[in-house]
């Protein structure tokens, strides 16, 4: 039997990637950071918070003796480092804690493997920003990087210093260039969860209006519970390598608004430019989307699409579900959810 530390246990892909897991028959060490209130709410969506091959650990991916720790008192042979401070628009306000967290907290990670055992196979969640004003359409794994936020820098730092350690010492460090991925369980400052579930408060009769910054920004949107089964066959490859994972596909967060409204039956009309730009509900003739510049971002990702083929040869990996499919499960279970008044 295998053991796995999941790091960011309680996020989106940390969920995910433990449910997989724990399915393939893993122990899973998951990390979480002490908070005065820890949220394990997706992981009781996915009905394995109780799994007796379960173990929630207290880590924080800044600590470098905690991460050696970790690995000496767990034994575990593969990590998944899914810990970051993941927010691009919180990244411009924190760019510090964005850098110690989401850039060095993986060096500590590494070093903590070169320290305690060199065989530990190592999976960075690296990320689509890191191409932000892209070079190439559609970026590969060979398309020069270029980020356009805090975030998307300390993301590149920890890209390559995954990549140093590999040539350096040998160690099996593998970067997943994840593009977008989304789900019921994405966290609601993200676009597109945000959007769903207040499309569903909307219908409820719970909002009036949605408000949100750049639409016209285009995003390569897949499903998260596929993309972490392409973080685990990273780490079962032979080589330590570097794969993106997208869909081939990209669309303007106006078109997700478009729809996400369609999937509870409105069909909107979009009137007006920039600021003022309104979406209204065709039926009724009230406005359902209004734009709030404090959403916007001091530099912006217009465009990413991502060709996945390296890793369909290599991995055998493919997404499978549609924008559409993905759009409306998110709708139907924030409709759910807000009907019973849930929360998260
Ligand atoms: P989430 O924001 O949902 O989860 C991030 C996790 O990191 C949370 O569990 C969070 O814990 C934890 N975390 C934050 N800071 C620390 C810290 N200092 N020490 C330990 N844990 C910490 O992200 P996703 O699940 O969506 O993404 C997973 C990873 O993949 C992230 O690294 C993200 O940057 C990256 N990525 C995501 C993509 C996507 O589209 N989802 C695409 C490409 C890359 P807490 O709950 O306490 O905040
Ligand atoms: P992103 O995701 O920045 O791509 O990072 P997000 O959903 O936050 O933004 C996508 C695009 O939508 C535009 N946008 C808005 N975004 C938010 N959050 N809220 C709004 O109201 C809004 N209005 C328009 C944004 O400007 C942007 O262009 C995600 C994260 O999961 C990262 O951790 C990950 O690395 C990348 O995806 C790939």
């Amino acid at each position: 039997m295998t053991t796995a530390i999941v790091t960011g246990i309680t996020g989106q892909d940390g969920a995910y990637l433990a449910e997989l897991l724990l399915e393939k028959g893993y122990t899973v060490y998951g990390t979480y950071r002490r908070t005065s209130s820890v949220n394990f709410w997706r992981l009781a969506e996915l009905g394995i918070e109780e799994h007796p091959n379960l173990k929630l650990v207290e880590f924080d991916l800044t600590d470098l003796s905690a991460a050696i720790r970790l690995l000496q008192q767990t034994g575990a042979k593969e990590i998944y480092n899914l810990a970051a401070q993941s927010f691009v628009g919180v990244s411009f306000e924190q760019p510090v804690t964005t850098a110690e967290i989401t850039g060095i907290g993986p060096l500590n990670l590494l070093e903590a493997i070169r320290i305690v055992d060199p065989t530990v196979r190592f999976y960075q969640a690296s990320t689509s920003e890191m191409f932000g004003k892209v070079q190439a359409v559609p970026q590969v794994e060979s398309t020069p990087f270029y980020p356009r936020s805090p975030y998307g820098v300390a993301k590149l730092y920890a890209h390559w210093i995954t990549v140093n350690y590999r040539e350096s010492y040998n160690i099996f460090g593998s970067s997943g260039i994840l593009f977008n991925h989304e789900s019921p369980l994405r966290g609601r400052e993200f676009v597109t969860r945000k959007i769903t579930d207040a499309v569903a408060k909307i219908k409820l009769g719970k909002l009036d209006c949605l408000a949100l910054g750049n639409l016209d920004a285009k995003r390569d949107w897949g499903f998260a519970k596929e993309y972490v089964e392409g973080m685990w066959r990273m780490l079962q490859a032979d080589e330590p390598d570097t794969f993106v994972l997208a869909t081939n596909r990209t669309e303007t967060v106006r078109d997700f608004v478009e729809m996400a409204f369609k999937a509870t039956g409105v069909a909107v009309e979009f009137r007006g430019k920039d600021e003022e730009e309104i979406a209204i509900d065709t039926a009724t003739g009230k406005t359902v989307m209004r734009i709030d510049p404090r959403f916007y971002r001091p530099a912006e990702v217009e465009l990413l699409i991502g060709d996945p083929a390296y890793a369909t040869g290599k991995l055998g990996w493919k997404p499978k579900t549609t924008l559409e499919e993905l759009c409306r499960m998110m709708v139907e279970a924030d409709l759910r959810r807000n009907q019973a008044g849930f929360s998260f």
